[in-house]
């Protein structure tokens, strides 16, 4: 890909979004305005005080009324807040409003990241997050604890994230993000940092930066420095995030396989069971031991597969691949007997991370 990218001004980051032009019009309206202002008003204040400054033999003059010119002070800042509101108002439905065929994503934030899931409950890697090019993306924003805000300023998007209700933005990105890999900020262009390795990836990538722009919290103890080392997310002024922008091949290819592997299960003997134990330390160790002892608060996972299963309802079936797919993607559908109490979440992986989960079981008998 070698489109140019888009350059900011003095003032603004570059213009990566279709509604980024329209935000930065009315910004450098607003700002001209008042540049116009300040200088016509101080001028005068300044004109006058040396016009009717104080002199010998000079004694002031009662002020008579002027209406021509009283009108005109009223009316015309009038128009022009009328404009103003207008142009405000208008630009503002159209950024709060996605377009119809809006591609949704759902964010969550929570102290101190955030988490991207996507079509089909794929969920990316924390803070990473990829969307198409040239297609509205429609965030879908919760919060599981504290008010965060979401904020893209190259898409010249930010919202507050609200604990117990939905906040949603939408933007439409213009250009993808190139592939420069990277140590520094400086190697990237304009704008862009110098992200973390993307999912499944060995390199730190360039990408845009996303920010919470609302103090949500810190804990004792933890320090910005560790951003320095390249270790985000410790705290509220590091909560931090990462915009990929690909193309809708790329993205579609994403929502497809799932998130990749972890890259240090490459090298593992068995891959597959690598990721598999790093999902469940992730999703299942809370509930699934796998030491063939603990019992709660749900079944061990050693010797599970391949074994014979005994339903609540009294049927009973062997434990092979598709119970086991079943049990993840729709756990009520058969309820192992003694476990009525416990609701298992239902849970929504690719079709290689259930591989991966199922290689892990096996390997567990071994
Ligand atoms: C909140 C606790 C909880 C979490 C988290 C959880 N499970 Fe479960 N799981 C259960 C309970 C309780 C059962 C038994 C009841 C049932 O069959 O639904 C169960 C049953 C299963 C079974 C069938 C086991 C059997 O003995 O036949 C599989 C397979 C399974 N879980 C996989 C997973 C995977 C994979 C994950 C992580 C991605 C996971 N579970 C996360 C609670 C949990
Ligand atoms: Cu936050």
């Amino acid at each position: 890909m070698n489109e140019t990218l888009p350059e900011g001004t003095l003032q603004l980051p570059p213009q990566w979004s279709t509604i980024a032009p329209e935000v930065d019009a009315m910004y450098y309206f607003i700002y001209w305005v008042s540049v116009v202002f300040t200088i016509a008003i101080f001028g005068a204040m300044v004109w006058f005080m040396w016009k009717y400054r104080r002199r010998p033999g000079v004694k002031s003059k009662q002020p008579g009324h002027a209406t021509a010119l009283e009108i005109t002070w009223t009316f015309a800042p009038l128009i022009l807040l009328v404009i103003l509101f207008h142009e405000g108002f208008t630009g503002y439905v159209k950024g709060a409003v996605a377009p119809e065929d809006s591609l949704e994503v759902r964010v969550r934030g929570m102290q101190w990241n955030w988490e991207f899931e996507h079509r089909g409950g794929v969920i990316d890697d924390l803070n990473y997050l990829r969307v198409p090019v040239n297609t509205p993306v429609r965030l879908v924003m919760s919060s599981s604890d504290v008010l965060h805000s979401f904020f893209i300023p190259t898409m010249r998007v930010k919202r507050d994230v609200v604990p117990g209700m939905y906040s949603t933005l939408w933007f439409e990105a213009t250009h993808r993000t190139p592939d420069i890999t990277c140590e520094s900020d400086e190697q990237c262009p304009e704008a862009m940092w110098c992200g973390k390795v993307p999912p499944g990836g060995t390199e730190r990538k360039c990408s845009l930066p996303i920010f919470c722009t609302e103090y949500c919290g810190a804990p004792t103890g933890i320090t910005a420095s560790a951003f320095s080392e390249g270790g985000r997310n410790t705290n509220h002024s590091t909560m931090m995030g990462d915009l990929a922008v690909v193309t809708m091949e790329e993205y579609d290819a994403f929502i497809e396989e799932g998130p990749p592997p972890p890259p240090e299960c490459e090298s593992a003997d068995d891959p597959a069971a690598c990721w598999g134990e790093n999902l469940h330390s992730n999703y299942c160790v809370a509930c699934h031991s796998v030491d063939g002892v603990a019992q709660a608060p749900a079944p061990n996972w050693k010797g599970l597969y391949g074994n014979q299963r005994q339903f609540a309802d009294g049927s009973s079936a062997t434990a092979d691949e598709n119970y086991i797919r079943q049990s993840i993607l729709q756990p009520q559908s058969q309820i192992v007997q003694g476990y009525s109490n416990v609701n298992m979440p239902p849970f929504r992986f690719s079709d290689r991370q259930l591989d991966a989960i199922i290689a892990y079981m096996r390997s567990l008998n071994e």
